[in-house]
């Protein structure tokens, strides 16, 4: 790697996905500060970087799901709706075209430790491979899924065949034809990889611990003339998208799920599910994430639409049980292309591994409680991440007095707004990597490195007490909810060990966008340093 081995800038910025290249842009081209980028990866893109396993998709729409820089979304075109890993790469090649992103990002550098030093209020950070940067401003735009979740297993490293974790898939590919592939997980990626791999496996078996209550994508494919005449709107819908509650082109219906006869309900349904995508979970009605009642409604349409697709009784209490495992929405959904029907094939299987969890892997294959042998050829493991947190305390992060974040984030995640601690004067991060959290979030960090500018202002540091308010508020929106009870990534309970919290802000962008607002007036809830 050519780079220097000295890096001096003022801002320094941890990875180049979504949210690195945003700020990068920002800081740099327009507030003319110095900034650096350290990306761990070979190129940019964040996790369309690292993920290249078979039918990799993004599951928001365009063009929710793409910067709202006009020069960037005036020069490009998609090919459909929900574009895969190759377009989204090919997408971050144009955005480098139109902004020059790559000179100033450093590739193959893995930061493994940060300290801020208080007399010079200066940030050095050290890469795996010998890299030494100073500066001022540190930003961690890491996103929500930096470190991959392998499960704990007996055997795992026996097996002989080939084993990939979804982001470590290789560029390559895996040729799965005349082999028997397991696929562990039925999170987003499980569904897609599984989708994939049943187009030209001899065999697939899907390991499942939990259904996942997908939804169908209603994939499209898109003229380059029907986006261009779309794009007279483009502007009003990246200001509108900050205005829904999820950040997407709809929103909840302003009525309860009670409000409507079962007759009436049935054909919201219908037609949430024929318009497709996140419509069932985020365009629904405004109680269902909140009434048990209301969220049973739409788990037994959802039942009903997908059992329907499975002939298979076995398969079909299995992927689509009638009592529900958790309510609906309360674990991410996947969108779905053919996952159901799929499983017609009598090739293609599912293992309920709830019921008989796996106990083992052998050299050829998973052996589950039932003392049943699943031989293999091929194991996905599509586990997931040790999310939001994970990757921040992966990185040897140190506060001002050398505590490493992983102790301080031990027994909860103390942040105030989710982007800034104790501790750690100057240093921010963007929990997510959807383009319209990334946006917003991004917005607070140039607004705020802008005003300290203007006011002289040194260093800027959360207070105990506004990490306290914070992770309360984050805690009583999240309780008003039913996702506490279910055991998911959003609440840390995928990780073994992780304190069960909620990870994610439940009240919405607008209400978010409030509270970033309120906070830069006077920078309350930060300590304030002179220069
Ligand atoms: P997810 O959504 O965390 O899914 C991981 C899946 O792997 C999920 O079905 C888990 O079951 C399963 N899993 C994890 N560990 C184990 C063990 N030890 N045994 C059995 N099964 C296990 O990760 P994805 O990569 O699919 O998606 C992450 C996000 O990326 C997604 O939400 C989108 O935002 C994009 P569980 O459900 O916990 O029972």
């Amino acid at each position: 790697n050519s780079a220097p081995k000295e890096i001096e800038t003022d801002v320094l910025i941890v990875g180049a996905g979504f949210g690195g290249v945003y700020l990068l842009h920002r800081l740099r081209d327009e507030l003319g500060f110095n900034v650096k980028v350290l990306e761990a990866g070979k190129d940019l893109g964040g996790i369309w970087h690292w993920n290249c396993y078979p039918g990799a998709r993004v599951d928001s729409p365009i063009p929710v799901y793409e910067y709202s820089f006009p020069e960037i979304w005036k020069t490009w075109t998609w090919s459909c709706k929900y574009p895969g890993w190759a377009e989204l790469r090919k997408y971050f090649d144009h955005v480098n075209e139109r902004l020059q992103i790559k000179k100033d990002v450093v590739f193959d550098a893995a930061v493994v430790s940060s300290d801020f030093d208080k007399q010079t209020q200066v940030w050095t950070v050290k890469t795996e491979d010998g890299k030494t940067a100073k500066c001022r401003y540190l930003i961690l735009a890491t996103g929500f899924a930096a470190k991959r979740h392998f499960p704990d297993w007996k055997g795992l490293d026996t097996f002989q065949g080939e084993m990939h974790h979804s982001s470590f898939w290789p560029e390559g590919g895996v040729d799965v034809s005349g082999k028997k592939v397991a696929v562990i997980g039925t999170g987003s990626t499980g569904i897609q990889i599984a989708q994939e791999c049943a187009k030209n496996a001899k065999e697939l078996t899907v390991f499942q611990r939990t259904p996942n209550l997908c939804l169908p994508m209603q994939q499209a494919s898109l003229t380059s003339k029907e986006q261009q005449e779309r794009k007279e709107d483009y502007a009003q819908f990246f200001r509108d998208r900050l205005t829904t509650f999820a950040g997407f082109p709809f929103d909840f219906i302003q009525r309860e799920t009670k409000d409507d006869t079962p007759e009436e309900r049935e054909k919201v349904f219908e037609q949430l599910w024929e318009e497709g995508g996140f419509k069932l979970w985020l365009a629904t009605y405004k109680d269902m994430l909140f009434d048990k009642e209301a969220n049973r409604h739409h788990y037994d349409f959802w039942a009903k639409k997908v059992r329907a697709r499975i002939n298979d009784p076995v398969k079909k209490d299995i992927l689509a049980p009638l009592e529900p495992q958790h309510p609906f929405g309360t674990k991410r959904p996947s969108l779905e292309q053919d996952f159901y029907e799929m499983f017609n094939k009598p090739n293609i299987n599912v293992v309920d591994i709830k019921k008989n969890p796996v106990v083992q892997v052998r050299p050829n294959g998973i052996v589950t409680a039932d003392r049943k042998l699943h031989e293999v050829d091929v194991i996905a493991l599509a586990t997931g991440f040790d999310s939001v947190t994970g990757g921040m305390k992966n990185m040897g992060l140190r506060d001002v007095n050398g505590i490493p974040l992983s102790e301080k984030w031990k027994m909860g995640t103390w942040s105030h707004l989710g982007m800034a601690c104790n501790g750690y004067p100057n240093m921010s991060t963007a929990f997510s990597n959807g383009p319209t959290c990334v946006e917003v979030q991004g917005n607070w960090i140039v607004d705020a490195i802008k005003k300290m500018g203007d006011e002289k202002v040194g260093s800027i540091e959360a207070t105990k007490q506004a990490e306290e308010n914070w992770h309360a508020k984050v805690q009583e929106l999240s309780d008003k909810t039913l996702f506490p009870g279910t055991d998911s990534w959003y609440m840390g309970a995928n990780i073994p060990g992780k304190p069960r919290e909620q990870l994610n802000y439940a009240g919405g962008f607008p209400l978010y966008q409030k509270e970033l607002t309120d906070s830069l007036d006077r920078f309350k809830g930060f300590l304030v340093d002179g220069v």
